[in-house]
């Protein structure tokens, strides 16, 4: 996870079909993130699990809903969204999670995700009741509280659904000293893979999959181009 920079996430709220998965799976990808923020239940996730399983692709679920806790992910990753406005958000999903499945977790296959939500229009604001409305000294604040206060191994910008600002993402990963900064939000092709790649530590297309999927995959070669310093 520390050195991923590229993620898919796929929503098992969604269609896909067995040959634009393969895709998804064969891309070069670091890894599969399973999660969405509505309509996400038990057999639609294992459904897209089993079908990702086929591959060798690295497969993580990021759980929205505890009644949709599957088995046979590598890793589980729980958001804790900092800016929410219902507080179920920040501990009261996670307290209940814990109270039913606390003995049998396995710990060392959960990250705990601390997520800043600033697109007020996108389905995961709404839900949450996230305050989106933050300038940059607040998201920095909320990095370091993530980081230093709460100990997160990863701070995730959210604009879901749209591009969010570049500058704001960049200075609050320059203000982390050890979390992964996560970025997502209307990277749908090369140009605005490789703006948040810079920005960001870890890039996270989702949209982008079911609106052009040739669009999406070129995100992948984007952040290795990135990589290897040929922009
Ligand atoms: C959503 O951050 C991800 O949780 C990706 O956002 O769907 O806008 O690509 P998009």
């Amino acid at each position: 996870m520390r050195r991923w920079k590229h993620v898919f996430k796929l929503d098992p709220d969604r269609d896909i079909d067995d040959m634009a998965l393969e895709r998804i799976c064969l891309s070069g990808t670091d890894a599969v993130m399973v999660g969405g923020t509505t309509g996400v239940t038990f057999d639609n996730t294992v459904d897209l699990l089993s079908r990702i399983r086929r591959f060798e692709v690295p497969c993580v679920l990021e759980i929205s809903d505890r009644e949709a806790i599957v088995p046979g992910f590598d890793l589980y990753f729980i958001p804790i969204v900092l800016n929410a406005g219902d507080p179920d958000w920040i501990v009261g999903h996670h307290h209940l999670a814990v109270k039913d499945f606390g003995p049998m977790m396995q710990w060392e296959q959960i990250v705990a995700e601390g997520y800043v939500i600033l697109n007020g229009n996108s389905s995961a604001a709404k839900v949450t009741r996230a305050r989106t409305e933050l300038d940059t000294a607040d998201v920095v604040a909320y990095g370091r509280m993530a980081e230093r206060l709460f100990r997160l191994p990863v701070l995730y910008i959210e604009y879901s659904g749209t591009f969010g600002d570049m500058e704001l993402v960049s200075r609050t990963a320059s203000s982390l000293e050890g979390a992964r900064l996560f970025y997502g939000g209307g990277i749908d092709g090369a140009d605005k893979a490789r703006q948040a790649a810079e920005a960001a530590h870890t890039i996270i297309v989702g949209n982008a999959i079911y609106e052009n999927l040739d669009r999406a995959l070129e995100t992948v070669q984007a952040i290795q181009d990135v990589e290897k310093g040929c922009l």
